[in-house]
């Protein structure tokens, strides 16, 4: 029967890549899913380093899928299965998802509810935020009085993000989307914020990905409140005017910077590998986010 083609199966040819990141991968199976895989991969220094966390990739794909169950009632999200489709290897198993193609917004919507890192500088620099104005005296860690999004472009590999206004925003996707991004990213923030609080966990800041489905409405996608795309801070350690310890990659920075490391982060030569000590505790902080957010045990 001309043009008319079988349910094919799946199998490792009908999987074709579509976008390689630094520490994950996106698949496209068929025609309107994608599959998502997480490696165990970690980057530092804007750098993708040579030894893999053990489970990194199984962790955070976890966790982000708990945070889709949580937020589920708040907005559509892009998740269709944490089944592994036929044909895909089996080492994807726990660390890659099946999702809905959307078409893609290009803008990285951020909430912030404290200061940090390029929300930091900007303030420092010109004391605002994608020109919303903050009030001054504020410092690294402090809690804004109201949470602000911050929404940045999405640069080219290798490039760094910039700032966008409300105005730049409602230029690119029109005044309502516009809107509608803003309440939506703030609204993830206030519920994420309030869930990880329960657990002594303060959310400095979330950036979220949003698509569209043909019928215009915003779905939530990508990876959703891990510390690769979050600020976690243990609330019983918060203290605004130093830079809060990190949930997960502090130990790794520290020791990269260290002498032991005998290597300089602003230099262009490649990361030396980790030795099995600060492989397994950087592990242990992916897994205790994991457990101290979830309030499950990683198994
Ligand atoms: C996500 C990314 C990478 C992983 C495109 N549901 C979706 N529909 C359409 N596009 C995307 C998604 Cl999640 C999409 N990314 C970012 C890049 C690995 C995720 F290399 N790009």
């Amino acid at each position: 029967m001309a043009g008319v083609t079988s349910a094919a199966p799946v199998h490792p040819d009908g999987l074709r890549l579509v976008h390689s990141g630094k520490v994950r991968e996106l698949y496209a199976l068929g025609d309107d899913r994608l599959v998502l895989v997480a490696s165990d991969r970690i980057s530092a220094f804007d750098r993708v380093l040579d030894t893999p966390i053990p489970d990194k990739g199984a962790v955070l794909t976890q966790l982000s899928t708990w945070w889709f169950d949580q937020l589920a009632d708040l907005a559509p999200h892009h998740l269709l299965s944490t089944a592994l489709p036929p044909g895909c290897p089996p080492d994807w198993s726990g660390r890659a998802v099946v999702c809905e193609r959307l078409t893609m917004i290009g803008v990285e919507c951020i909430a912030r509810g404290y200061l940090a890192g390029s929300g930091l500088a900007s303030y420092r620099a010109t004391g605002e935020v994608c020109g919303i104005r903050l009030p001054p005296g504020l410092t690294d860690g402090s809690r804004l009085p109201e949470v602000v999004f911050t929404p940045t472009t999405k640069a080219p590999v290798g490039a760094h993000d910039a700032e966008m206004t409300a105005r730049d925003v409602a230029d690119l996707v029109g005044a309502d989307v516009a809107r509608a991004l803003a309440a939506l990213t703030v609204a993830v923030y206030e519920r994420a914020a309030a869930v990880a609080a329960a657990r002594g966990i303060l959310l400095a800041d979330t950036k979220i990905e949003v698509g569209r489905r043909p019928d215009g409405t915003l779905v939530i996608a990508d990876e959703l409140l891990t510390p690769d795309s979050s600020r976690f801070w243990p609330a019983d350690r918060w203290q605004p005017g130093r830079s809060q310890p990190s949930y997960d990659k502090q130990f790794l920075r520290d020791w990269l910077r260290s002498p032991a490391a005998g290597w300089d982060p602003g230099s262009s030569t490649p990361p030396p590998p980790l030795p099995s000590a600060i492989v397994d505790a950087t592990r242990a902080r992916y897994v205790q986010a994991y457990e101290v957010l979830t309030g499950q045990r990683w198994s």
